[in-house]
């Protein structure tokens, strides 16, 4: 009985306190209450304008290449013009074996579709240029100029830039691309175009630089080359062939998101460092573990088999024996 006069009493004074509240609402609205005590001008809020749309994107923002047959990919001669050399990268939020994939990993073949990132066979969430991973290389001459726009279609909110791994920057720091350092980041669904000047020759490669975007797949090669001269290159001795095939980009790879992993490793488990690696784009202990796999399945089977012989085998013996016998 006193709870249920207490229950009546605290909802009788909630209705009054709404009525109030209602009614003073209505005399006087709030943004007018503020405004006399600070004694500002009354003046109206400003009404957002409606948000400005942004034109369709043009076709070339879709039109995604891996450059494997780029031109600035030539061979570089001494005394040659440098060139200007365009890539456009298109920044995604991305899958492995996605629908691009077909029947990979069971059709060998459908593993090396266009967009098709098999990596170790394991389904995981990535994001990727040009829907490749490693993303495209890019592959010049010492002093050639590189354009290249960032378009970012990751999700809205999240930002991306791109750093250039080797390259100095020296009359061009604002290109660097690291994110509230060297440039603002790049928005969704904007782009930017880093332009800068091929100056560090050698096997460098470019990444993302805004959250954990590179561990999740965004980065590649960047090899800037010299004319093969032993008086321009003096590492000419080193190698015989320099192709583009050589080029082999070793990555930490996780089962897990990376966000997870990181937040284990600072909160859980300080041992939480990835166990497997990526080169390019196979991975080496999940290969092997799949083969022990075949190889199991393939013993059994034998054994089976065998068995199987063998009982009917001795059945029939023994009828045999048994009819002969009788
Ligand atoms: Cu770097």
């Amino acid at each position: 009985m006193k709870s249920y006069l207490r229950y009546v009493l605290e909802s009788s004074v909630l209705v009054v306190a709404i009525v109030l509240t209602r009614v003073q609402a209505q005399v006087t609205p709030p943004n007018l209450v503020v405004a006399d005590k600070l004694h500002l001008p009354h003046k109206p809020f400003p009404f957002p304008k409606p948000w400005p749309t942004r034109p369709p994107p043009k076709a070339w923002e879709y039109k995604i290449s891996d450059y494997s047959n780029h031109p600035c990919k030539r061979e570089c001669v001494a005394g040659s013009r440098p060139m200007t050399c365009r890539y456009v990268f298109v920044v995604e939020n991305y899958f492995t074996l996605s629908r691009a994939c077909h029947d990979c990993p069971y059709n060998q073949s459908h593993c090396s579709l266009p967009h098709c990132v098999p990596a170790d066979g394991l389904r995981k969430a990535i994001k990727v240029v040009n829907r490749m991973m490693p993303g495209p290389a890019i592959e010049v001459c010492e002093n050639d100029r590189l354009l290249v726009t960032v378009v970012n279609r990751l999700e809205p909110s999240e930002v991306t830039t791109i750093h250039w791994h080797g390259q100095l920057q020296e009359k061009t720091p604002y290109m660097d691309g690291v994110g509230l350092i060297t440039q603002c980041p790049i928005g969704f669904n904007a782009k930017f175009t880093y332009r800068f000047k091929a100056s560090d020759p050698g096997t460098h490669y470019w990444h993302a630089h805004s959250g954990p975007q590179r561990a999740d797949g965004v980065y590649g090669a960047l090899i800037v080359r010299r004319p093969s001269s032993p008086l321009l290159e003096p590492n000419l001795g080193l190698y015989e062939h320099d192709l583009s095939d050589h080029v082999i980009i070793i990555m930490d790879w996780t089962e897990d998101s990376v966000t997870d992993r990181l937040s284990r490793y600072t909160h859980v488990d300080y041992d939480a460092k990835p166990r497997l690696m990526l080169v390019n784009v196979s991975s080496s202990s999940r290969c092997n573990n799949s083969n022990l796999e075949e190889i199991v399945v393939v013993v059994v089977v034998v054994v089976v088999v065998v068995v199987v012989v063998v009982v009917v085998v001795v059945v029939v013996v023994v009828a045999a024996a048994v009819v002969v016998v009788l």
